[in-house]
């Protein structure tokens, strides 16, 4: 059996298409509608820099009756010990865990429910310390506190925090660069939750940057953040930019859109 390296290798990654319905996807602040054809550039070229970065990616069809669908980070967690089944916090989104399911079972051994509460994916964050799961307005404890036993039952620790007020989920404000290392804003950082890391603080006024993903060798990061960039450039991160403009609108990131695991069966 293949043992991962560390917490951002992997070689598996799941992505769905988006339907022309994300026009409708939710949104905190009305910032002007998405176009289909915009967010349709932005995954393509995420799913490229996915397989650029060596992972398999396995593409699920779009669901139109589904705006946010593209998100699948949100309804469910997966590590190489098995997947867990998430329970939405937003109520047009609780039946995309019904569709993703399918896949999993297929993909896992072991796929394990929530019983209880809401948690959403975007609202937790795997380091190689432990498992971090924000309590937010998706995330509320009963469902944070569900999802601790089935993390346990993975054989992995977990700790439940805070997400600042008013911020969609707790990867909106910080993302893993590699097992020492937490990119966050300022307003997280200051929570002092990541005391036991090295922090990069985003600059200020690119609070959405946060959202990066680390996968294998690449930093991916929205490219409307140029000095987050550089930043990270000069620390001696490979910097893979991506646009996320028009995924923004709707309050996504560069997490959100694939859920990435390490599996030993390949
Ligand atoms: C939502 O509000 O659910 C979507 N419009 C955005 C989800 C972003 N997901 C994530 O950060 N994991």
């Amino acid at each position: 059996m293949a043992i991962p390296a560390a917490v951002f290798e992997f070689n598996s990654v799941i992505v769905r298409e988006p339907s022309p319905s994300v026009v409708d996807g939710l949104r905190a602040e009305d910032r002007g509608s998405p176009t289909y054809e915009g967010v349709k550039a932005e995954h393509d070229a995420y799913v490229e820099a996915m397989r650029g970065a060596d992972a398999n990616v396995t593409v699920l069809p779009p669901l139109a009756s589904f705006p946010d669908s593209i998100f699948v980070e949100d309804p469910a967690l997966v590590f190489t010990e098995g997947a867990i089944l998430l329970r939405p916090g937003a109520p047009t989104r609780v039946k995309e865990v019904e569709e993703i399911a399918p896949t999993l079972r297929d993909l896992f051994d072991v796929v394990l429910e929530l019983p209880a509460g809401f948690a959403d994916g975007g609202d937790v964050l795997t380091t190689a310390q432990g498992v971090m799961i924000g309590l937010s307005a998706r995330t509320d404890r009963a469902g944070a506190e569900a999802l601790q036993a089935n993390i346990e039952k993975l054989g992995r620790k977990s700790e439940i925090v805070a997400t600042p007020e008013g911020v969609l989920h707790f990867k909106t404000d910080c993302s893993l660069l590699d097992e020492e290392t937490i990119l966050a804003t300022n307003r997280l950082a200051r929570s002092g939750i990541f005391k036991a890391f090295r922090q990069m603080i985003i600059p200020e006024g690119e609070e959405p940057a946060a959202n990066a993903l680390r996968v294998n060798d690449v930093v991916m990061v929205g490219s409307d953040f140029p000095r987050t960039m550089e930043m990270l450039d000069k620390a001696g991160y490979k910097v893979v930019p991506l646009k996320t403009t028009e995924i923004g609108k709707i309050d996504a990131g560069l997490s959100c859109m694939s859920l990435r695991w390490f599996s030993d069966k390949m």
